[in-house]
């Protein structure tokens, strides 16, 4: 997929302040125009939630909502689910951010809406993403876009600067459980002042690498405060089958984004260039490749 437009966002030390602290914060990334259609397009699923009372594929809400009051937590996979957010993440300014950070070409994994609805949207406990999806390597960013303005009592991402170069932690509990966060221990050995809250204007956007620990405190403010996550690797970084959300992350997911794939990949220090993806249309044999039937 071919993007729309090559408008420079970030300067040098903006790419230098990434790759050292994991993170950035872009004030003012959005135009209007784009922003106003974010925030319709994301009303659209409001309006349409109040039909729905549990969460289900397209939608996470809260116990609480009601076709009255909807409270949503999350809307699932965007680009899978209207054309605007599709646009946005596999050609727009999203895919656009990530190319610069990452060159091209790109590869979209999956996107989120997070809304964190006003008067208790819930926490979002300290995590890294790598171990959601492990990857080949460890390029993988996510972008957020806030689509209101979000202060510091709507629960804003909240990131550890430089903590992208220090250990994976474990996110399973105690008893083996899945935990999806780090456990208290871990928690007791974090200096909560070194946190860097990431408040910002409607249209501004986060971005922050897989491994940079980072986390969200409830919502208490009056306003609920939406936040589109896209994640995107290098092209030649592939997602680890058999783990994680691998596989289940929607059917654009894989989609290259400014190029074409090179099929190159790393492992080890091992460089190869691995066979073309089979996914979508089922693989060749190794007769019919070798007797060139098809590949
Ligand atoms: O919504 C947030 O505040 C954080 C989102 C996040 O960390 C995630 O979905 O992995």
């Amino acid at each position: 997929m071919q993007i729309a437009s090559s408008t420079r966002v970030l300067s040098d030390q903006d790419k230098a302040n990434y790759h050292e602290f994991g993170y950035l914060s872009i004030d003012s990334f959005l135009s209007q125009k784009w922003l106003s259609l974010l925030k319709a397009t994301a009303q659209e699923f409001v309006e349409l939630s109040r039909t729905v009372t549990r969460s289900g594929k397209v939608f996470d809400i809260e116990p609480k909502h009601t076709a009255d009051e909807p409270r949503i937590r999350r809307l699932n996979s965007p680009v899978d689910n209207h054309a605007v957010f599709e646009e946005f993440a596999l050609a727009g300014p999203a895919a656009q951010l990530a190319i610069e950070l990452l060159g091209s070409p790109v590869r979209f994994h999956h996107s989120k809406l997070n809304f964190k609805w006003a008067d208790g949207g819930e926490e979002v406990k300290w995590h890294q993403d790598i171990q959601f999806w492990p990857h080949t390597d460890f390029t993988p960013l996510t972008i957020g876009i806030y689509l209101d303005d979000v202060s510091q009592d709507m629960g804003p991402m909240g990131v550890f600067p430089g903590s992208h170069n220090g250990p994976l932690h474990d996110l399973y509990a105690p008893d083996g459980s899945w935990a999806g966060a780090v456990n208290d221990h871990v928690l007791e050995t974090l200096d909560m002042d070194e946190v860097k809250w990431l408040q910002g204007r409607a249209g501004s956007a986060t971005v922050h690498n897989c491994c940079l620990m980072h986390g969200s405190m409830p919502n208490v403010g009056k306003r609920t405060r939406p936040l589109l996550l896209q994640t995107y690797s290098a092209g030649d970084s592939y997602p680890i089958s058999g783990i994680g959300a691998n596989g289940v992350t929607g059917a654009k997911s894989g989609t290259i984004i400014g190029g074409i794939s090179r099929q190159r990949l790393e492992i080890e220090g091992r460089s190869m260039h691995g066979a073309p993806d089979w996914s979508r249309h089922g693989a060749p044999t190794i007769f019919g490749s070798q007797q060139k039937e098809r590949n």
